[in-house]
């Protein structure tokens, strides 16, 4: 660190957190001293333990000051509130987070380093919420809004289910890849509060009575956890609430137990920690699907109820009110169709328990909830058997025909026209006898009042395919609001180095509130000072990436290599198979090149990584690829400078941070209208990284910004699919030779002689490739041909980084949200004085 001493005293510069700080002795809260001087006394912690649990309660008792005034000052204004419903969420480490947001970086940096520790030493410890996720960015996009609603001082909460585990820990290993089970919640976490006075019950199976009411069944409780999230320089404080699921004391058998009967009498107790066990159970058996419903109803009723009692509670000594003034006080925001049941248990709870009839519950339903959709491909979206939902929730099943048979009347009754689409347009599809299920994206469409799209392609696919015969009858129904991140923990907090270069050439630190001022850099852009010191930054960060590389896969790797980064759900639709059919293909192009032309190669460190479903075979082949192809070329002498792969596992939040701020080319290649949006593409472009990337989700608005001369654009357009897809049914497809070339290599046993002949079929034949991962491979190549020249020439490669970075200052999280709040949620801004 520097330390420079002028008249009004010391100031010490902190590149790694991208700070100065004057004089930090007179910062330095006592607090911490004597908070850490108590775990040394009274626990057998290691130091860096101590040090993380002395900062964290410092910072937490804190927070909750804040947040109790939040919510009082909420309670007292009483304005229109969101509540965001989502069955995930990727909250990452929080105590960087908080300490960068409440402004005390400053504060604690000092102290810590006293004791020998860097607040990036807790990453470890930090876990709450370190979800992970099998699906895609849904569960960190909700995370980033709620950072955003915090900042934006908008009256908003976040709605969710405490799981004990998350996705699991990863190793790998000779046949490929394990999983280790992983506890996040077990170990004692500064950042919840249980609140034992919150508390629903929720109930299921049972019947519906004569009089239309539920009974019966059983019944569990629903128990509040409270996590705050901090708005950046602001005190506002809003909540994310979390619920566990829990048997009522009596529902214990102390006879059975008392007989011995042990498992028997505490056989709700089991079932009810079943519930919040683990973030997505796989859901290809009965009892699997069972239980996703049980999550997803679980995190509905309680929630809704929770909504219910703060809205009459705020209404209490206001003199008589209306239900109707239900929606202008609330609005329920569903973050994909997994908490789709709101929408009748709201129903449920206005009619069973409030009294009100159909039309009256119903005006106050569709007035409440806004859906976002996170998936085009109509085989991927949520559908429940419809005996299973019988059973499980039978009163929900009769509002969902109730609802089905009203709009089937309006149509009859209004539009004759729409008369033969009317099967694909009903929640209930009973086509198949033996399989009639409920659609739940169809219940969202229609008790909606705004269904949104979250990048304007996507949104675009939604209203000429997916939604399209709904477009007629609601025409203004449907929006776009493309996808946002957090500029804070993803930029500020995660690269301060290159932060504090933003902040010094545009002379103010207000981008990371107002992103849009990032475009000033393009005035820079050519200037040698801050090219050089972008270079600096942007350099620091990949020699810390390959010590760490090295540390946990013993491959080194040069820092003047290309970073060229994939990390990402392992899934056949984001296709890592194309990315290391490529490498096969260099690797292939090195070994025939003479020494001299080998030097004048663009050298490439590649590297994978990412969370996958565990029962998904065809990912896991993929890894055990990645590492076969590693394992020879990584040890080949004749290509050792110019070629590096690896794949890394356990990618998370808190690798993210080496990750992204060191890459300088990330791959987001899936084919073309199967990405909806993807966040990780504004991550990494918004670090300065260049993406290759095909015509897709949010890749398409970044190039518009960019400009498609520093965009790597390849592949077919998503109209163009069908037609390809055809074509190769139809045997018209002819393969490039080279793909062809790089799958020999395989099957003859270059890279180990692991049988990857299912893997390699998939490619095959008239049905198969369904990715067009051969058709797409020539462009591919020919993209990754103009990264290599662009590479080459350092001046032009860190102009395009820092286009890059400004070409993102459309995609905060905080416009959208501020769009979401003002053409969705109608609400204002509440900001404690
Ligand atoms: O949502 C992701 C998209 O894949 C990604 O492109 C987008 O950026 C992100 C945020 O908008 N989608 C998901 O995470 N998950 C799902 O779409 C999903 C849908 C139905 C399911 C499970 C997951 O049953």
């Amino acid at each position: 660190d520097d330390v420079v001493e002028d008249e009004e005293g010391v100031v010490v510069v902190y590149p790694e957190y991208g700070l100065e700080v004057r004089n930090p002795l007179s910062e330095t809260p006592k607090e911490i001293y004597s908070n850490i001087y108590y775990y040394q006394r009274f626990s057998a912690f290691r130091m860096d333990t101590q040090g993380f649990f002395a900062a964290a309660r410092h910072i937490r008792d804190r927070l909750i000051k804040q947040w109790n005034e939040t919510f009082l000052h909420f309670h007292k204004l009483d304005p229109k509130q969101t509540y965001y419903l989502s069955m995930e969420y990727v909250q990452g480490a929080a105590l960087l987070n908080a300490l960068g947001n409440l402004n005390l970086l400053p504060r604690y940096v000092y102290p810590l380093l006293r004791f020998h520790l860097t607040i990036t030493n807790f990453d470890q410890l930090d876990k709450y919420g370190e979800l992970g996720n099998e699906n895609g960015g849904l569960g960190r996009l909700a995370s980033c809004f709620l950072d955003s609603m915090a900042t934006l001082n908008l009256p908003a909460w976040g709605y969710g289910l405490r799981y004990r585990s998350g996705l699991f820990k990863q190793r790998v290993t000779e046949q490929g890849l394990e999983e280790i089970g992983e506890d996040w919640v077990d170990k004692f976490s500064p950042w919840e509060v249980a609140r034992h006075d919150v508390v629903f019950p929720v109930r299921f199976y049972g019947a519906v009575d004569g009089s239309r009411k539920w009974v019966g069944g059983e019944v569990l409780q629903a128990l509040a956890y409270d996590v705050p999230i901090p708005g950046y320089k602001t005190k506002n404080t809003i909540s994310l609430r979390l619920w566990e699921a829990r048997a009522r004391a009596q529902d214990f058998n102390l006879s059975q137990f008392n007989d011995g009967q042990h498992e028997s009498a505490a056989q709700l107790h089991s079932r009810a920690r079943l519930i919040c066990a683990v973030l997505c159970p796989g859901d290809a058996t009965e009892k699997g699907k069972l239980l996703r419903l049980k999550q997803q109803y679980f995190l509905c009723s309680a929630s809704l109820q929770d909504i219910i009692v703060r809205f009459k509670e705020r209404r209490s000594g206001k003199g008589p009110w209306q239900w109707s003034e239900f929606p202008c006080k609330v609005a329920v925001q569903l973050n994909g169709t997994h908490p789709s049941l709101a929408i009748p248990e709201l129903m449920r709870l206005l009619m069973d328990d409030e009294g009100l009839g159909w039309d009256e519950a119903w005006d106050v339903t569709t007035r409440t909830f806004a859906y976002t959709n996170h998936n085009v491909l109509p085989e991927a979206l949520d559908k429940w058997p419809q005996p299973l939902m019988s059973n499980l929730l039978p009163r929900h099943m009769e509002i969902i025909r109730g609802i089905d048979d009203r709009f089937l009347a309006m149509i009859n009754a209004t539009r004759p026209d729409l008369h033969h689409k009317l099967a694909a347009m009903l929640i209930l599809d009973d086509h198949d006898p033996h399989n009639p299920v409920v659609r739940m994206a169809n219940l969202c469409v229609l008790s909606s009042h705004t269904v949104n799209g979250v990048s304007r392609m996507q949104s675009e696919i939604l209203k000429a395919e997916l939604f399209a015969n709904y477009v007629c009858i609601w025409p203004t129904k449907f929006q776009n609001k493309t996808n946002g991140i957090t500029p804070r923990r993803w930029l500020r907090f995660l690269n301060p180095g290159l932060s504090y270069v933003i902040t010094k050439w545009l002379k103010t630190d207000k981008w990371i509130t107002n992103l849009e001022l990032l475009s000033g850099l393009r005035n820079f852009a050519d200037n040698a000072d801050l090219q050089q010191e972008w270079q600096f930054a942007r350099m620091s960060c990949k020699k810390r990436l390959a010590r760490y590389i090295y540390c946990e896969t013993g491959v080194y790797t040069d820092a003047y290599c290309l970073f060229d980064v994939q990390v990402k759900q392992i899934h056949e639709c984001k296709r890592q198979l194309l990315n290391i059919l490529g490498v096969i293909h260099r690797y292939k192009i090195l070994k025939e090149m003479s020494a001299y032309q080998r030097k004048h190669a663009t050298p490439r460190f590649v590297m994978m990584g990412g969370k996958l479903c565990p029962t998904d075979t065809h990912a896991k082949q993929i890894v055990k690829l990645v590492n076969d192809v590693g394992a020879v070329v990584n040890n080949d002498p004749d290509v050792n400078g110019h070629l590096k792969v690896v794949f890394v596992p356990n990618y998370n939040v808190s690798l993210a941070r080496k990750v992204i701020p060191a890459s300088e080319l990330s791959q987001h290649i899936t084919t073309a209208g199967m990405e909806v949006s993807g966040t990780s593409n504004i991550k990494f472009a918004l670090n300065g990284c260049l993406i290759i990337g095909t015509y897709d989700g949010a890749n398409v608005e970044i190039r518009e910004e960019i400009g498609e001369e520093n965009f790597f654009v390849f592949g077919a357009r998503a109209d163009q699919v069908p037609r390809l897809r055809k074509e190769r049914e139809n045997g018209m497809f002819k393969p490039d030779p080279r793909f062809e070339e790089a799958k020999q290599l395989i099957r003859s046993g270059a890279f180990g002689n692991y049988d990857y002949t299912p893997l390699l079929d998939s490619l095959e034949g008239n049905s198969g490739d369904v990715f067009l991962l051969g058709h797409d491979f020539s462009t591919y190549l020919d993209a990754q041909a103009r990264v290599d020249d662009a590479y080459m020439d350092p001046k032009r490669w860190v102009k395009m980084s820092i286009l890059s970075t400004a070409a993102c200052s459309n995609f905060s999280s905080d416009r959208t949200v501020a769009q979401y709040a003002k053409e969705i949620w109608n609400i204002q801004q509440c900001r404690l004085p």
